[in-house]
């Protein structure tokens, strides 16, 4: 079996633990992909005395310089995009066509941060004294812990490790244990392309372990996780109490909500997408379907029947449109969903159970899934799943159907398929949610605008776009007083009338 190391002080070592965790394709649990570190808090000690060192020479390197080298890295993504791809399907499950997504959503984020570079801008405005320059400024901050998901392996830490290399942060990463090679090959890219060996540490493990020691280490100030909303209170609770900066993004119970006048086939194109793509392993996933009741009976079984077709399968394989689930403890979860369904009183449609049969029986497949009746508030309904499972909630009106989008404690994606533009507007200003699709499935943020989202999905920063580089920058002002007297700012001020 092929073993795998961490990326410490310049250096491909062993955990000082000396044990290993195995990474199963979850298509095919009997095709072993290799043994990765279980790494201690001793790796996670030793990667941040070293990035120490490393964003000392880093934050001195200028950031077009900087940038450059992230474009060398977008080069390196694109040249080789199918094989990464490749590799990450076979580490998670989801379809190549998904997968070479996640690698493209990587290569847009260096491009965009390749050019960062050459702004990074401050503000210089008029001082209120004479011959006094006034100027903000950005600093690094840094060493920059960073903890990702399973579900893009690739897309998430480039969201957070570009920018992050773009300010002048150096960084200590840990990738979920799920999808630690495409860490690994993320990391040797990123030295590949001229990052500094000190910069950058990879410290794989497990979240209990090498993520509390990387959260809980004074000398790392600033902390981005992805996960789950209870992880991130915990993260949050330490960041707090050592006053340290945190970008969370956490969970969501997106819904698509179809009125009355919308265009069915186009709506129905996008609630497929939005539900079943990655196997409902999204935290943009749709995973409520809010149906006006004019609409609600037709478009349930036209929905039906295209789920019904719906071809699960290996994510290698031509023609497979859904992959598995990433692990033995999501199907169980998902497996108590039915039962919590069930019991709440909402309808089995289709679905509910493992999927069986053929190849399937090698990994984790869950049949796709619909529930209808769905009550809101019913725990089916305002619960994150993160699996192949839709309820479906049967409204009035449009009012009523936003009133259902926004009771829930999430608020990442919404989404509003009508040819009203009226509600299309007042969706935009009243669905209560990071992001909003007008005539567009809950999923597909672009990389160059903000991803984030409001109530118990995060906590107020944004990743992608030109916000994030708020997150991973300190803003400082300068002020320079060239006058040759002592001015006094809101004293010397106006004095008489100004001349
Ligand atoms: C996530 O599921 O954590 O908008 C991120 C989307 C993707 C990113 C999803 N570009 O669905």
């Amino acid at each position: 079996m092929k073993t795998f190391k961490n990326f410490i002080a310049g250096q491909w070592v062993e955990p000082s633990t000396g044990e290993y965790f195995e990474n199963r394709n979850p298509a095919d649990t009997s095709d072993v992909i290799g043994q990765f570190p279980r790494s201690g808090r001793e790796d996670v000690e030793r990667a941040i005395a070293s990035a120490k060192r490393g964003f000392e020479l880093w934050r001195r390197t200028p950031a077009p310089q900087r940038g450059d080298v992230l474009r060398r890295a977008g080069d390196l993504l694109v040249a080789r995009k199918e094989e990464i791809a490749d590799l990450m399907t076979r580490e998670m499950g989801k379809p190549l066509t998904e997968t070479r997504g996640d690698v493209q959503e990587g290569i847009d984020t260096a491009y965009y941060a390749a050019t960062e570079g050459r702004r990074l801008f401050g503000h210089t405005v008029p001082s209120e004294l004479r011959a006094k320059w006034a100027m903000s400024y950005r600093r690094p901050i840094g060493v920059a812990g960073i903890i990702t998901p399973f579900n893009f392996p690739l897309a998430i830490p480039t969201w957070k490790i570009f920018p992050a290399l773009l300010c002048g942060n150096a960084v200590i990463f840990k990738p979920a244990e799920d999808v630690p090679h495409t860490g690994t090959v993320f990391v040797e890219i990123l030295l590949e392309a001229g990052v500094p060996p000190e910069v950058v540490q990879l410290v794989h493990g497990f979240g209990e372990t090498v993520g509390a020691a990387i959260v809980e280490h004074p000398e790392v100030p600033l902390i981005s996780f992805t996960g789950s909303t209870a992880t991130g209170s915990l993260v949050g609770e330490t960041c707090g109490r050592m006053h340290k900066r945190l970008s969370l993004e956490m969970g969501g119970k997106n819904a698509q909500i179809v009125l009355d006048d919308a265009d069915l086939e186009l709506a129905l194109e996008g609630v497929l997408w939005g539900a079943f793509g990655t196997t409902g392993q999204r935290c943009t996933a749709t995973s409520r379907l809010i149906l006006q009741t004019a609409v609600h009976d037709e478009f349930v079984r036209l929905l039906t029947d295209r789920v019904r077709a719906l071809k699960l399968g290996d994510g290698r394989q031509a023609g497979t449109d859904v992959g598995p689930l990433i692990n033995e403890a999501a199907l169980e979860k998902v497996g108590c969903y039915m039962d919590i369904g069930r019991s709440e009183g909402a309808d089995l449609v289709i679905g509910g159970q493992r999927a069986r049969g053929g190849a399937l029986d090698k990994g984790f497949f869950f049949d796709p899934t619909i529930f209808t009746g769905v009550a809101a508030g019913s725990r089916l309904e305002q619960e994150e799943i993160f699996g192949p499972v839709l309820s479906v909630i049967r409204v009035d009106t449009p009012d009523e159907a936003f009133r259902v989008n926004n009771d829930v404690k999430y608020g990442l994606s919404s989404s509003l398929y009508t040819r009203d533009v009226n509600l299309a507007f007042r969706a935009l200003a009243d669905l209560d949610t990071g992001i909003t699709y007008i005539n567009a499935p809950t999923i597909g943020a672009e990389a160059h605008l903000p991803f984030g989202g409001v109530k118990q999905t995060g906590n107020g920063h944004r990743e992608g776009g030109w916000e994030v580089y708020d997150f991973y920058s300190e803003t400082k002002v300068g002020y320079v007083d060239f006058s040759g007297t002592l001015q006094r700012a809101q004293i010397d001020t106006y004095l008489g009338t100004p001349d």
